[in-house]
């Protein structure tokens, strides 16, 4: 038995009449219990055309006179259940809606459907334009699983998306109208939005049907995986058109957009729009159309995965990202494609978004644990790698050049990755960097420099970084600094600095842009020939012991 109460009838009549499909009449009469949907439609149809009962006389002469009237007071003489009422409709009722429902219903039916060639299946719906209809079944929902299948995606759960197009708002209001013209005049209080939406439909009956298709995976309303049905209907797509007249400013041009006339647009444009008003340019019920929506490509998108770990770069002509200007590529690779391409193809993920907890120049090395870094992987087709897996795959990359090596690899949440940048600027950083001196250093330089504890530099923005920094006076501290004698114009400098100290500049001064420098330190020139990052001390991402 479908859901249905007395009250309904004229509206299912209405809906009937108008061209709608019987899904559609449950949904304007509210109905959401989700099985009802779920049944065939031709069997709905049955039992709506049995429900409405007078088929034979009411239906005819309607449709005959092509007017509500006749109708309206035929089923307006029963009143609604009074409230309390013992058990349902009247008897009367009951006893001229049993033949037509347990009788002979199909030939009944096809004797309604001859006079009123509106709601003969398969005729377009003129308010889903075909989605609840043969676009909504078992056929479909076996296309669908094996658009997913044949990307042999990863997942748990998946979400089933629908996106209809725009103008079948157009066409939902008019029906709804049409349906509230028919209320207003029988008292009915009933809201817009307790009008079951063409997408909710589809998905309660869809989704059970790609479940299972699908293995029996669940299809929840919160997943991971995404699956995206599309439906277009050219024929139909000036419906919106006259809207831009009443609401410009619903549709602002948008160079992204294909077309002004979005769902949210017409919807926006169709809030605004008074009854008189869309009526005078939209016909209620809505014209019916020839053709029924077309099925695009199904869409799949996993959402992203987090890949971390920590690098180290043997390389002094290595950048840490492909290096390119203008648009001609300088080095042959990078970091974040030397570790990019093993973890894109065991993740079949389709890019990637690379970020690190600060970065080295192209001529310095990342020693010791190297530098945290982390990965987004834009729709990754495998979500699940084993420890084993996950090592293997970091040997993958250690094994494919020896410029860079990889430790640590793990798979982390979207949250965690947002405390490799939180607090970067109050960690520290050691480094080892090779200094030429103009005059031969002494024993007492060496003591010198071991002696100094916290020092504190005011570092203009460097020359050589202005083009993308803004130019400020930053103060950086370097906490301890060790001295190691190489040759009499050369020493090893060891600093342990607060992150973001420009160690180059402090050695080379930079033109007095660092203050104060070694060169003011020593009271010589000094330079930098080399330099290597000896450890990040950020404790993100957790070591993983070998
Ligand atoms: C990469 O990350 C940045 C910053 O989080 C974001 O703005 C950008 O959209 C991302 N790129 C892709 C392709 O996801
Ligand atoms: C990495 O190289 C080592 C030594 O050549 C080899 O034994 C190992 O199987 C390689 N691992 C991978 C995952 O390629
Ligand atoms: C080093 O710093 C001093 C000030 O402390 C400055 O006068 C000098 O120009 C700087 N040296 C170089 C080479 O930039
Ligand atoms: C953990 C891991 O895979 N380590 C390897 C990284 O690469 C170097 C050189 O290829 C190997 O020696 C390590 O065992
Ligand atoms: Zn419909």
């Amino acid at each position: 038995m479908l859901p249905l109460k007395e009250k309904d009838k004229p509206v299912v009549r209405k809906l009937l009449s108008s061209g709608c499909c019987a899904r559609c009449v449950l949904r304007f009469c509210c109905v959401t219990v989700q099985a009802a949907y779920r049944k065939h439609p031709k069997d709905t149809l049955e039992e709506l055309r049995a429900f409405v009962g007078d088929a034979e006389n009411g239906e005819h002469r309607e449709s005959v006179e092509g007017n509500g009237e006749a109708r309206d007071a035929a089923v307006s003489e029963p009143p609604g259940d009074p409230p309390g009422d013992p058990p349902g409709d009247p008897p009367s009722k009951r006893a001229k809606l049993e033949p037509v429902g347990t009788g002979a219903p199909s030939e009944e039916d096809n004797k309604a459907a001859a006079v009123e060639p509106k709601d003969e299946e398969p005729s377009v719906c003129v308010a889903c334009l075909g989605i609840l209809q043969e676009l909504c079944g078992s056929t479909q929902a076996v296309k669908i699983a094996e658009r997913v299948k044949a990307e042999k995606y990863e997942f748990d759960t998946l979400l089933l998306s629908v996106s209809l197009p725009a103008q079948l708002c157009v066409r939902e209001h008019s029906c709804w109208l049409h349906v509230k013209k028919e209320m207003r005049e029988k008292s009915m209080a009933v809201d817009k939005d307790d009008v079951v939406q063409v997408k909710e439909a589809f998905k309660w009956i869809m989704q059970g049907l790609v479940a299972k298709e699908l293995g029996g995976v669940a299809v929840v309303i919160r997943s991971l995986f995404e699956v995206g049905v599309e439906f277009t209907h050219p024929e139909t797509d000036a419906d919106c058109h006259f809207l831009a007249s009443t609401c410009a400013d619903c549709f602002r041009s948008n160079k992204n957009k294909r077309s002004v006339f979005t769902r949210m647009a017409v919807v926006k444009a169709l809030e605004k729009i008074s009854d008189a008003v869309f009526l005078k340019h939209y016909a209620s019920p809505p014209a019916p159309t020839t053709s029924s929506c077309s099925p695009q490509n199904v869409q799949c998108l996993h959402m992203s995965l987090f890949v971390a770990g920590r690098y180290n770069k043997f390389s002094r002509s290595l950048p840490q990202t492909p290096w390119v200007i203008d648009g001609e590529r300088r080095m042959e690779s990078s970091v974040e494609e030397l570790i990019a391409a093993p973890v894109l193809s065991s993740f079949r993920a389709d890019g990637f978004n690379f970020s690190s907890s600060g970065r080295e120049d192209v001529d310095v090395r990342t020693l010791g644990n190297g530098r945290p870094f982390a990965m987004e992987l834009l729709d990754p087709h495998r979500t699940k790698l084993s420890q084993v897996e996950m090592k293997q795959l970091q040997e993958t990359i250690n094994n494919s050049s020896d410029k860079i090596r990889v430790r640590d690899l793990q798979i982390v949440s979207r949250e965690a990755m947002s405390r490799m940048k939180e607090g970067e600027e109050d960690k520290t950083k050691s480094y080892t960097a090779l200094v030429w001196t103009q005059k031969p250093i002494r024993s007492e330089d060496i003591a010198f420099i071991d002696d100094i504890k916290d020092l504190t530099l005011d570092q203009k923005t460097p020359l050589r970084v202005l083009h993308r920094r803004a130019l400020a006076v930053r103060q950086r501290v370097v906490h301890r600094m060790t001295a190691r004698f190489l040759d009499p114009h050369h020493f090893y400098l060891e600093l342990k600095t607060q992150a973001g100290t420009y160690i180059k500049e402090f050695v080379h001064g930079d033109f007095g842009r660092t203050k104060p420098n070694m060169s003011v330190l020593l009271k010589m020139d000094t330079d930098i020939l080399e330099l290597d990052v000896e450890s990040v001390d950020v404790d993100w991402p957790p070591s993983i012991p070998e």
